[in-house]
């Protein structure tokens, strides 16, 4: 029987709606197919590459299917109990602040809400923290400094009703694809509407933008700050919205002119040209309506909760907020972060929206959850937790939905922190991250298809995530884990039976003594039973009686949730990166994401069609630095900091400020030997939000010294532990390992044997070995059916993987295919589509310059009708156009 169910995205902040059709029995061969939600109002049918192959990703290959004691299977009893008694105990012994859990922006709403109301009304400790704090937390600072809460002002439809949209620090096209077309097809609709992007390097955003603010990393307070004062010499000051609705504007715009001087400084400072300073600043003075978008760039810096002030001050100043196609726009970055900020997950935070250092609002709490106790100061952020897991004060930790081995700034302390640690319990679909293995117990928890509850995304819009396949294995909700261990140490408050009785406790805390002073309440949401918790509709928070079809627009009445009613200005002295570049480590090293890949890869790592983009960790570099560390082009390099090594290959980028590298987070110990970038960077974090400095740690880089490179390519999933260098990357009915080692190996043929043989003996051998020239190509077949493989040479001078890689999806092989394996080439007559550029389509770069070439084709939408390629989810197109240039 087929069956569609509306579900969400569990990937990014944008929160699109899907569809999801199972055609059969999932265990019978039963395929998923995954469309965008025509009626979702954050997509209304758009997919981006990654929400497109979401059925890619559902199937049982590397699940956690069962609980696990110290790696043996375990019964869920003994697991749930082993959990309960150990956290008990150390909490007896040593006191709540003993224990804590890391927790996830990619948990629902009803997990979250359990789990902090455990460790905070039970347990008796606020150690909670969670991934947002790498991620969102100077936002959330920001806000509450200006909001006097944690509200996002804006709403989607600003984007395309805005005249100017500033884009600071967020490559939208690739983290944000749905968004980014919502707003290519605004500026198609309105050629008015004009694009500014504040990012150091030329990224693929930058395709759409109008103008770009090439500016030194770290240098965004210094350019809002010149901005305030600029409008202020201006006259572009709205008086009359200062006076009646803000507080604070003399102290922060003096602040600003001290700190900015005169235009020139402000250039140099920003590392831009004069001109195209002026021409932004005269742009933003001259545009009423305009949305700065802000992101990691922003967030991810020692200065961040002020980099977010000095954005917000020049909306309030100019009056800019609260009305439609205006205000400063925070992106959230994962499914749920909106979610984990209004369940109070972070240490400093309180249940919906509430602030754990106010005693009011602790007793509110209390009272409601009628709860034995109530953490009464912060717990530990989150580098601050794994430095107290290290130093031996957190003997207990419970890590859900996040992957802190590769994620977290100092990734070998972190691990290192985790080895020593007497228990660490960890929930996760996935068997194998490079967390699990350092987990005590490992809890198996239903994933993105098998789950239901509540995300809320980047414009506060409350969605369902329902389930359609069922649970894999033993696993369960991570709420029902988590109250299943709250009731094993002894508390009551943690009888649910289906996640819409927590949504309802939820919706009905946020009302509770709330007659309008706290921004977050969804009253009018609860009460629900099953059928309409299951029925409803995404929308914008607050619900409320007098808003019952929720809020697109936040402080249009210019009421702000601060004592005074008033906004806030800030006064910001900008401040420069903690760790500066030096002799030693000369480079500084900017991080974050590829278009096709999430975080550490555990779902879209399975997708071949999100591998081909980026088979392996790479490191960007403009060619002069290159030339500078002589280091060529698609060579492996390694990148060393004060705090360790990754390895990756070389990539030239002329869109990167002399003196900057960029290396995708992606890469961990289950996909490459050395890839994990985290290791890498540096632990600096803002001293207000506790957020880690991701895009700016000092670093030295050089030739990684290899005597030789090679590739496999196996249908069988292989364990290369012993060689210096290798990336595993998923092809169709494949996997890819790029390879490279130190010391030459004396037996090629036997070392590459003991990699490559199976116990079966249908295989057939076919090898060429070159002892001096230290060149291997050996290939291993079953009949005609091809199994896996491999080149070796001296350099990384190997055949093309493409060809290769598609004899994978043949059952046979012809003649003249087998005789041209060990080349590498096809046979005359059989063409190579090449490099994957369109993830959507499988369209290959061979494939669209031979169309280029072959119809004349002039723009990327005439090979989108040509080819498919750039017309489903548009991230491509920018590549499209470099395509046209060559
Ligand atoms: N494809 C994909 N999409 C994702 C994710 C993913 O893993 N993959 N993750 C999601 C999550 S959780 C998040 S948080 C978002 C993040 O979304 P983004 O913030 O858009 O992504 P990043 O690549 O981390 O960083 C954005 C940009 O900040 C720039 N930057 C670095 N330093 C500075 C600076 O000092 N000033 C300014 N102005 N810019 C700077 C970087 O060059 C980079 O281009 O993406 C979400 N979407
Ligand atoms: N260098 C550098 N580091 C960064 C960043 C950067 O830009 N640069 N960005 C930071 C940011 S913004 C973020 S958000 C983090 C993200 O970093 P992480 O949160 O560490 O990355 P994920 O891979 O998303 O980890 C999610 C884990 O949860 C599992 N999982 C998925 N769904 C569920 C579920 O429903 N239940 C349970 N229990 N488990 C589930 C997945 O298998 C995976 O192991 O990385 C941060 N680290
Ligand atoms: S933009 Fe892509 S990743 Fe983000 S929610 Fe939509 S489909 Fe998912
Ligand atoms: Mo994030």
């Amino acid at each position: 029987m087929t069956q569609t169910v509306e579900t969400t995205c569990p990937y990014c902040g944008v929160g699109c709606g899907v569809l999801a059709t199972v055609d059969a029995d999932i265990n019978a061969g039963g395929k998923v197919s995954i469309s965008g939600n025509p009626q979702h109002p954050a997509n209304l049918g758009r997919l981006c590459s990654k929400g497109s192959a979401l059925g890619e990703t559902v199937d049982l290959d590397g699940r956690l299917l069962h609980p696990e004691i110290h790696g043996e299977r375990a019964s869920w009893d003994e697991a749930l109990d082993h959990v309960a008694h150990g956290f008990k105990q150390v909490i007896e012994q040593h006191g709540p602040d003993a224990v804590a859990f890391y927790v996830s922006g990619q948990l629902l709403t009803e997990d979250y809400y359990v789990a902090n109301k455990l460790i905070k009304g039970y347990i008796g400790t606020a150690n909670i923290d969670t991934n947002s704090r790498l991620c969102m937390s100077s936002s959330v600072v920001g806000h509450k400094r200006a909001f006097g809460a944690d509200t996002v002002p804006c709403s989607y439809e600003d984007l395309e009703r805005a005249k100017l949209i500033v884009l600071v620090g967020s490559n939208t096209a690739w983290c944000h694809p749905v968004l980014y077309q919502r707003i290519v097809q605004a500026k198609k609709d309105n050629p008015d509407l004009l694009i500014a992007v504040i990012d150091p390097r030329q990224t693929a955003t930058c395709d759409l933008a109008d103008i770009h603010l090439p500016i030194r990393s770290g240098s965004d307070a210094t350019l809002f700050n010149g901005l305030l004062a600029y409008l202020a010499h201006d006259g572009e000051i709205n008086q009359a919205y200062v006076a009646q609705y803000v507080e604070g504007f003399e102290q922060a715009l003096s602040a600003a002119q001290d700190s900015s001087g005169d235009l020139d400084d402000v250039a140099l400072r920003c590392g831009i040209e004069l001109d195209t300073l002026k021409n932004f600043y005269r742009l933003f003075a001259r545009t009423e309506r305009v949305i700065t978008v802000y992101s990691q760039g922003i967030n991810q810096s020692s200065s961040g909760s002020d980099k977010v002030n000095a954005i917000i001050n020049c909306h309030l100043a100019t009056g800019r907020i609260g009305r439609p196609g205006m205000g400063p726009f925070s992106f959230t970055g994962q499914p749920n972060a909106m979610g984990g900020r209004e369940v109070g997950g972070l240490a400093n935070m309180l249940a919906a929206h509430m602030d754990i250092e106010n005693a009011d609002h602790r007793q509110l709490v209390q009272t409601f959850w009628d709860s034995p106790t109530l953490a009464d100061k912060p717990g530990r952020k989150a580098v601050d937790m794994f430095n107290a897991i290290a130093d031996g004060k957190i003997k207990a930790l419970w890590v859900m939905a996040t992957n802190p081995v590769v994620s977290m700034p100092d990734a070998d302390a972190i691990k290192a922190a985790l080895k020593q640690c007497e228990l660490v319990v960890v929930s996760d679909c996935i068997r194998n991250t490079d967390t699990a293995q350092l987990a005590h117990v490992k809890l198996p928890a239903t994933g993105w298809a098998e789950k239901d509850g509540t995300v809320t995304n980047s414009e506060r819009r409350i969605s369902r995530q329902r389930a359609f396949l069922p649970a894999a294995g033993e696993a369960k909700g991570d709420w029902w884990i988590i109250c299943q261990v709250a009731k094993r140490m002894g508390y009551n408050g943690f009888d649910y039976q289906h996640p819409f009785e927590i949504f309802n406790e939820h919706a009905a805390l946020s009302a509770y003594e709330n007659e309008g002073q706290r921004d977050f309440n969804i009253g009018a949401l609860g009460k629900r039973d099953l059928a309409s918790y299951n029925a409803l509709q995404p929308i914008q928070w607050p619900v409320t009686p007098e808003r019952p079809n929720g809020s697109a627009r936040m402080f249009s009445d210019g009421r702000y949730f601060t004592p005074s009613q008033k906004a806030r200005m800030l006064a910001i002295t900008p401040r420069t990166p903690v760790n500066a570049p030096n002799n030693d480590f000369p480079l500084i090293l900017n991080s974050g994401r590829i278009r096709d890949q999430w975080h550490t890869m555990t779902r879209t790592g399975k997708a071949a069609r999100l591998s081909e983009h980026s088979p392996e960790p790479y490191i960007a570099i403009h060619p002069e630095d290159a030339a500078r560390f002589r280091i060529r082009e698609d060579q492996l390099v390694s990148v060393f900091s004060r705090w360790g090594e990754m390895i990756g290959r070389a990539r030239f980028d002329q869109g990167l400020r002399r003196g900057d590298v960029f290396a995708p987070m992606h890469w961990n110990e289950q996909f490459a030997s050395c890839g994990r970038v985290g290791a890498v960077v540096n632990p600096e974090t803002d001293p207000y939000s506790g957020q880690p400095e991701l895009k700016h740690t000092p670093v030295r880089i050089a030739p990684f010294d290899s005597a030789w490179h090679g590739f496999i390519l196996s249908r069988r999933k292989l364990h290369l532990h012993g060689i210096r260098y290798w990336a595993r990357a998923t092809g169709n009915g494949f996997y890819r390992y790029e390879l490279a080692g130190d010391q030459k190996e004396n037996d090629l043929p036997a070392w590459v044997r003991s990699y490559l043989c199976s116990s079966d003996n249908d295989v057939k051998w076919v090898e060429l070995l070159d002892k001096g020239a230290h060149t291997y190509r050996g290939v291993r077949m079953t009949g005609a059916r091809l199994e896996s493989c491999i080149f070796i040479a001296p350099d990384h001078a190997l055949p093309p993987r493409n060809w290769l890689a598609s004899l994978f999806e043949k059952e046979a092989l012809t003649q003249d295919e087998k005789r041209a394996l060990l080349t590498g080439k096809p046979p005359a007559g059989e063409i190579d589509t090449g490099r994957i550029v369109c993830a959507c389509f499988n369209v290959g770069e061979n494939t669209i310059l031979d169309a280029i070439d072959k119809h004349g084709l002039k723009t990327a939408d005439e090979i989108g009708k040509c080819l498919n390629a750039g017309t489903n989810c548009g991230s491509c197109v920018p590549e499209l156009k470099a395509l046209l240039q060559r």
